[in-house]
C-alpha cells in the first residue's frame, strides 16, 4: 500500500521531526523536489519559528549521502569485504536466517536492540521495532536515554514513584524560571520543548518572570537571562543544597512540608553543611549572588527549574536533579500552578489511568556487567561494548543511531561493533554506523511518512499533538523501519503490529488511526486540525492524586542520600575541580551547536555546503597562559584516549573549562569517555560533563 501523499506540487503543512521542539513548518514541493521548508505561523506552539536544521531538510532529503537501497556485507577472498545491495525480500529472508538460527542456538538476549534520536520521531517506526524486541523475548534493549539523562527517570522514580514524570515549565503562569546546564535558545530544551526561545524567554520576562541561568559558559541563554550564575562545573548540587538548607530554617514552611511528604528530616541533615561561604567557596560565585538568588525565589515563592546536559551527563547527575526536585517540592512547585507541571500526553492520557507506584529497586544487570543496573525496561549503554566482546551479544539492530559517535571509547565501541555475527543499521544517511554493518536498511526519512508525536508529546509545553501526512511519496529503494520490523517479525513467526495486523494489511495512517483512536480526541480530528491540536495548556494535581505514593512525595529515598553522602565529599574537597598544581589539566564539558543534531546534519549546511569541524572553546586567559591562539591545533587528552582540536578562543567561556560538542569523527569527544570507569552505580550513566582532561599545544 503506498502512503496519502496530499500534494504533488504546492505547499505541505507538517511538522519538523529534528528535535523535540517539533514546530510547525510548511514544505513547497514540486513532484518529488523539496523547494523550501519554512516556518508555519500558524501553528500554536511554534508561532512560525524554525531554526536552521528545520530549514535544511528539504538539503538532508536531497543529500548525495541519503541512502537509497539496502546493503549487505559479503566476504571478499584473502579475509577483505565488500558490500552489495540487496532488494528487501532478499534482506528479510537473510536476516530471518540469521536471527532464527542465532536465537536458537543462543537465546533471545543474543538479539539485541540500539534506539536512539532517529527513532524517536519516527512513530510508527518506533513502536514496531520495541515491540518486535520484546515479542522474540530478548532483554538486551539500549536507547540514547542512558547516556543522556537517566537521572531524570531515576529521581522520578525514587521520589514519584514512577519513573515517567517529566517536570515541564509552567510558562504561562510562573514567575522565576532557573536553568542549571541547559541552554535552550541553542537546544530547543532538553527534556522541554520550547521551539522559539528567545522570544518565549522575552514574553515571560515582558510579563514580569526572572530568568536565571547557571552554566560555567556565559550562553546564549545567559545572554538573555536576568542572571547569570557563572560556577565552576559540576558544583550546581552545592548551589541547589544551599537553597534548600535556607530555605528549610524556616520553621513554618518545615510544618507544612512534613505533613505532605516523607523524610523533610534526612534533607535537613544532608544539606546542613551547604552554607553560604562553604557554598561561594566550592562555586566561585560571590556569596552576594546567592543572596540574591535566595531572596528571588522569596519573592516568587513557587518556582519552575530545568536541568540539561551540563549536570545530567556529570558525576553528581542525581544528586543534582534529587536537590532540585526537593526545591520544587519544598516550595510546592511541583504538579502545582506557578511552578513544573506534568504533561499527561494528548495521546497517552497518562493522567486516566491508575498507577501502582514503583519502589524503584533496579532489575538484575547485563550478564557481562552484572554490577550496572536495569532501570526503565532497558540496559545501560555502557554495557554494550561487554555484551558483544563477552559473546552475549550477537546480532545488534541500530534504529536511529550513531553509536559510533555517540558511545563511549570510540576505538573500542567500534572493535565491538564490527566483531558482531549481524549489525544492521536502519538509517536515512551513511553514517560512521552503517559503514560498519554487516546490513545497511535505507529507511524513509520523516518527510516521506505520515506521523505523530509518540514519546515526545510529554514534553511540549501544552497538552497538544499533530499529524503530519507524508510530505513525498517514499523513495522506491527505501522500505519503511515499520514495515521492515513487521515483515522480520511474521517471518520469524512474532507479531509486531497491533491487534494481530499483517504487514500487507498495514500503512502509515491505518497505524496512527490505531494510536489516535486511544487519544483525547478522533483520528479524523485531530487530522482536521492541521497545524496541532492543543487541549489546554498547565493541568496540575492529577500526579498527587494518581501517582504519589498515599499522595505523598518520597523527599529522602535511600539511594539518593547515601549517594549525595559520598558526592558532599567529592564537593567539600573542591574535587570537581580542574588539578590547581597542573597548568594543562581543564575539566570537558558538553554543548550543543545550532546547525547539527548531534551527528546529524554535519554535512548539510543551509544552503549547500560542508559544515566546518567545530572547534574547542577555550577562555582567552587560558589560552594566553597555555602561550595558543585562536586556531591552533591542541591535543586534548584523558585517562581514556586522546584527540586533536582546533582552539576556538571565547569571550563567553569559564576559565579551566573547554567546550566542545559531541558527534563528530575528527575532534570526537566519544575518544576520550570510558564505559569502565567514571560509569554512575545507579544508572550506569558515562561521565561526558565535568571529565577531566589535559590539553596542550599540537
Ligand atoms: N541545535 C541542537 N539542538 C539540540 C541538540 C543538538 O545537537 N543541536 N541535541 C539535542 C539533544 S540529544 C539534547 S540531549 C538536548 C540537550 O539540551 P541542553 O542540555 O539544553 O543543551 P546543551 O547545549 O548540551 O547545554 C548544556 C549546557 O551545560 C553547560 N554546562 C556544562 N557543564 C556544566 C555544569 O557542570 N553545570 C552547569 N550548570 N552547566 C554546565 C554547558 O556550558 C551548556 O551550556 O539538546 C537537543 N537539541
Ligand atoms: N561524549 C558525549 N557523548 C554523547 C553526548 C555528549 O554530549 N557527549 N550526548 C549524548 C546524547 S544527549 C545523545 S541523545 C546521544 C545521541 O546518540 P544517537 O541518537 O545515537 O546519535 P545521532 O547522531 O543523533 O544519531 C541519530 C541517527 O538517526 C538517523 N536518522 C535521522 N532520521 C532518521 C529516520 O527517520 N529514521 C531512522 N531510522 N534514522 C534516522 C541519523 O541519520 C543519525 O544517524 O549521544 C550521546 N553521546
Ligand atoms: S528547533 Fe529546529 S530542529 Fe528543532 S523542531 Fe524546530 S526547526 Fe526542527
Ligand atoms: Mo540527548
Amino acid at each position: 500500500m503506498r502512503h496519502h501523499v496530499g500534494v504533488t506540487t504546492g505547499d505541505v503543512v507538517s511538522f519538523c521531526r529534528v528535535c523535540n521542539a517539533m514546530c510547525g513548518i510548511i514544505v513547497s514541493v514540486s513532484e518529488d523536489r523539496i523547494l523550501q521548508v519554512r516556518g508555519d505561523d500558524q501553528h500554536p506552539l511554534s508561532r512560525g519559528y524554525t531554526c536552521p536544521k528545520g530549514r535544511a531538510l528539504g538539503e538532508f532529503h536531497h543529500h548525495p549521502a541519503r541512502l537509497d537501497g539496502h546493503r549487505r556485507r559479503i566476504a571478499d577472498a584473502g579475509g577483505a569485504s565488500s558490500t552489495e545491495p540487496v532488494g528487501g525480500e532478499d534482506l528479510i529472508d537473510e536476516l530471518t536466517d540469521l536471527v532464527g538460527t542465532t536465537i536458537a542456538r543462543h537465546g533471545p538476549d543474543s538479539v539485541g536492540m540500539y534506539l536512539a534520536s532517529g527513532s524517536a520521531f519516527d512513530t510508527n517506526g518506533r513502536r514496531a521495532a520495541e515491540r518486535f524486541l520484546s515479542r522474540i523475548g530478548s532483554r538486551q534493549k539500549y536507547t540514547a536515554t542512558t547516556i543522556d539523562t537517566p537521572c531524570k527517570p531515576l529521581v522520578a522514580e525514587l521520589m514519584g514513584g514512577w519513573s515517567g514524570l517529566t517536570p515541564i515549565w509552567d510558562h504561562e503562569q510562573s514567575s522565576l524560571l532557573l536553568l542549571f546546564g541547559s541552554n535552550p535558545v541553542v537546544s530547543h530544551g532538553h527534556s522541554n520543548a520550547i521551539a522559539d526561545p528567545v522570544r518565549r524567554l522575552r514574553e515571560f520576562r515582558e510579563r514580569g518572570g526572572c530568568v536565571v541561568v547557571a552554566d560555567p559558559r556565559r550562553t546564549e541563554t545567559a545572554a538573555a537571562s536576568d542572571l547569570h550564575l557563572q560556577l565552576r562545573p559540576g558544583t550546581d548540587a552545592a548551589v541547589l543544597a544551599h537553597l534548600v538548607r535556607e530555605l528549610l530554617e524556616e520553621p513554618q514552611r518545615c510544618d507544612e512540608v512534613r505533613a505532605r511528604t516523607d523524610g523533610l528530616d534526612q534533607v535537613i541533615a544532608a544539606v546542613a553543611p551547604f552554607t553560604a561561604p562553604v557554598v561561594a567557596g566550592i562555586t566561585g560565585l560571590d556569596q552576594s549572588v546567592l543572596a540574591e538568588l535566595l531572596a528571588l525565589i522569596g519573592r516568587s515563592g513557587r518556582l519552575s527549574a530545568l536541568t540539561g546536559t551540563g549536570t545530567s551527563m556529570s558525576g553528581l547527575a542525581n544528586s543534582t536533579e534529587w536537590l532540585l526536585w526537593v526545591l520544587h517540592i519544598i516550595t510546592d512547585s511541583s504538579d502545582r500552578p506557578g511552578g513544573m507541571w506534568f504533561n499527561p500526553g494528548h495521546l497517552m492520557q497518562f493522567d486516566t489511568r491508575s498507577w501502582s507506584p514503583s519502589d524503584g529497586l533496579p532489575e538484575p544487570g547485563p550478564r557481562s556487567r552484572p554490577e550496572l543496573p536495569r532501570r526503565f525496561g532497558e540496559h545501560p549503554c555502557a554495557a554494550l561494548a561487554d555484551e558483544i566482546e563477552a559473546g552475549e551479544l550477537r546480532i545488534l539492530f541500530v534504529v536511529g543511531g550513531n553509536p559510533v559517535t555517540a558511545l563511549p571509547d570510540t576505538v573500542r565501541t567500534t572493535a565491538a561493533l564490527m566483531s558482531l555475527d549481524a549489525l544492521v543499521v536502519l538509517d536515512v544517511v551513511d553514517t560512521e554506523t552503517t559503514a560498519l554493518a554487516s546490513h545497511v536498511v535505507a529507511t524513509t526519512g520523516q518527510l516521506e511518512r505520515a506521523d505523530l508525536p509518540w514519546l515526545l508529546d510529554v514534553y511540549q509545553l501544552a497538552v497538544a499533538t499533530q499529524y503530519t501526512p507524508a510530505v513525498v511519496e517514499p523513495g522506491p529503494g527505501r522500505l519503511s523501519t515499520w514495515r521492515f520490523f513487521a515483515e522480520l517479525g511474521a517471518a520469524l513467526g512474532v507479531d509486531v503490529l497491533p491487534r494481530g495486523m499483517r504487514p500487507d494489511e498495514a500503512d502509515d495512517d491505518a497505524l496512527l488511526d490505531e494510536i489516535l483512536s486511544r487519544s483525547r480526541s478522533t483520528p479524523a480530528a485531530v487530522r482536521a486540525a492541521r497545524h496541532g491540536e492543543v487541549v489546554s495548556g498547565a493541568v496540575h494535581g492529577w500526579v498527587h492524586d494518581r501517582v504519589l505514593p498515599g499522595g505523598r512525595w518520597r523527599l529522602a529515598p535511600a539511594p539518593l542520600v547515601e549517594q549525595f553522602g559520598r558526592d558532599q565529599q567529592t564537593l567539600l574537597a573542591g574535587a570537581t575541580d580542574a588539578d590547581p598544581d597542573d597548568p594543562h589539566a581543564f575539566v570537558l564539558i558538553p554543548q550543543r551547536r545550532l546547525r547539527t543534531m548531534n551527528s546529524q546534519l554535519r554535512d548539510v549546511a543551509a544552503p549547500g555546503g560542508r559544515l566546518e569541524v567545530p572547534g574547542a572553546e577555550l577562555a582567552g586567559d587560558d589560552c594566553a597562559r597555555l602561550g595558543i591562539s585562536d586556531g591552533d591545533t591542541v591535543v586534548i587528552s584523558s585517562d581514556h584516549g586522546s584527540i586533536t582540536a582546533t582552539v576556538q578562543v571565547s569571550a563567553r567561556m569559564e576559565q579551566g573549562c573547554v567546550g566542545l560538542p559531541h558527534g563528530w569523527a575528527s575532534a570526537d569527544v566519544s575518544r576520550l569517555t570510558s564505559a569502565s570507569e567514571q560509569v554512575d552505580p545507579l544508572t550506569g550513566m558515562i561521565l561526558q560533563s565535568g571529565l577531566p582532561v589535559r590539553i596542550e599545544p599540537a
